[in-house]
């Protein structure tokens, strides 16, 4: 039956999760969700749009501006957040990838007690952990995702979610902190907003607000002790990609994907020199890439990821899995997880290059060969 093995992988993905300490900010729910939909709540009237915010707004006025457009998001995988925009005159909502794949409708509660039962995924970007969802019926006012770069660490800056939440209709969060710093992820050229403001599961797909009431920022992850430093993917890098997904473009090189049946990145043949976008579709997933060496090629292969915890395998393609070389976490990057394997050919012919994910997460990685160079 469907929905039992749907129930199943559910359990299979929150048990790993747990064990790895998840760093995504959905919330994972009970699997039995209720039979029944409850009723909406009498609409109330709308907020009055305020006049484009001054300098040094006050939280409570960013707050009563800006959280209305503030969405939550159900599954029967978990909770998370998302945020009211528009694009070509139509509305949308736009949100994390892990806060609604694999499923293709959630349902959204808007804080005016209004609902959207099976509002559907119009697509994800699993490099950017973006998706977007709609169009949309709501008379929430859109927000609009500021191309200012901000670069002032210390700024004061707000989240507006809704972490740890249960309720039905919840209202959302205010959360401030000071922007603690500015990371990088140069391989997909995504830029990311450190904030010290409280980030626990729930947040995802919310809004970072600056001191002047801008949304600068998509929260994605934690990191450190829980709670402790939440990353939001710059509005900056992901409005292009919001408006590549409405378009019907692929922003993350990355097809349709979703189930073990949608995996194209398997047998896929490298040449060396190659950067590749690829993904841990699923939990449990593992990728295999072929490539043609001569003895003695020596090559370097990366595999980069925000998303999961890269481990990357290499030998002949007779070789068994226990014979294969690998690599958990030599090449560092933003959380220190990423794998970087420098292979010697110990044959001429077809090798394997199996990447696999240490953390619960399903996510998208780069994966690069190189010519190396043995020390
Ligand atoms: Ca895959
Ligand atoms: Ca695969
Ligand atoms: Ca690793």
């Amino acid at each position: 039956m469907a929905h039992q093995r749907i129930v199943i992988a559910a359990a299979a993905l929150a048990g790993a999760a747990m064990l790895t300490g998840c760093n995504l900010l959905t919330i994972p729910r009970p699997f039995s969700t209720p039979a029944e939909t409850p009723a909406p709540a009498a609409v109330q009237s709308l907020p009055v749009p305020v006049p484009m915010p001054l300098e040094g707004e006050s939280p409570t006025s960013i707050y009563q501006r800006v959280a209305p457009s503030v969405v939550y998001i159900e599954t029967d995988w978990g909770t998370g957040s998302g945020f009211v925009i528009e694009v070509n005159g139509e509305k949308y909502i736009v949100t994390n990838n892990h806060v609604v794949s694999p499923f293709r409708v959630v349902r959204i509660a808007l804080p005016d007690g209004n609902e959207l039962i099976d509002a559907p995924v119009v697509d994800v970007d699993m490099l950017a952990d973006l998706a977007v969802i709609g169009p949309v019926e709501t008379d929430a006012p859109p927000l609009v995702l500021s191309q200012d770069v901000v670069t002032a660490v210390g700024s004061p800056v707000y989240l507006i979610g809704y972490p740890g939440e249960s309720e039905v209709f919840p209202q959302p969060t205010l959360a401030t902190g000071l922007l603690s710093n500015i990371r990088r992820w140069p391989a997909a050229d995504l830029t990311y907003y450190q904030t010290d403001a409280s980030t626990v599961g729930g947040q995802s797909g919310g809004v970072l607000v600056s001191g002047n009431g801008e949304v600068i920022g998509v929260p994605t992850f934690w990191f450190g002790t829980p709670g402790a430093f939440g990353l939001a993917l710059s509005s900056a890098d992901a409005l292009p990609r919001v408006r590549q997904i409405i378009a019907g473009e692929d922003s993350d090189g990355l097809g349709q994907r979703g189930t073990i049946l949608d995996d194209t990145d398997d047998m896929q043949t490298l040449a060396v020199g190659q950067t590749i976008t690829g993904a841990i579709d699923y939990y449990g997933d593992n990728d295999v890439f072929l490539i043609e060496l001569a003895r003695g090629d020596v090559v370097d292969v990366a595999v980069d990821s925000i998303h999961i915890d890269p481990m990357v395998l290499m030998g002949d393609e007779s070789a068994t899995e226990a014979d294969l070389v690998s690599d958990d976490d030599s090449g560092r990057g933003v959380f220190g997880t990423d794998a970087l394997l420098t292979f010697e050919a110990e044959t001429s012919g077809t090798h394997v290059i199996v990447v696999q994910n240490l953390s619960g997460n399903p996510g998208a990685y780069l994966l690069s060969v190189r010519p190396g160079q043995l020390d």
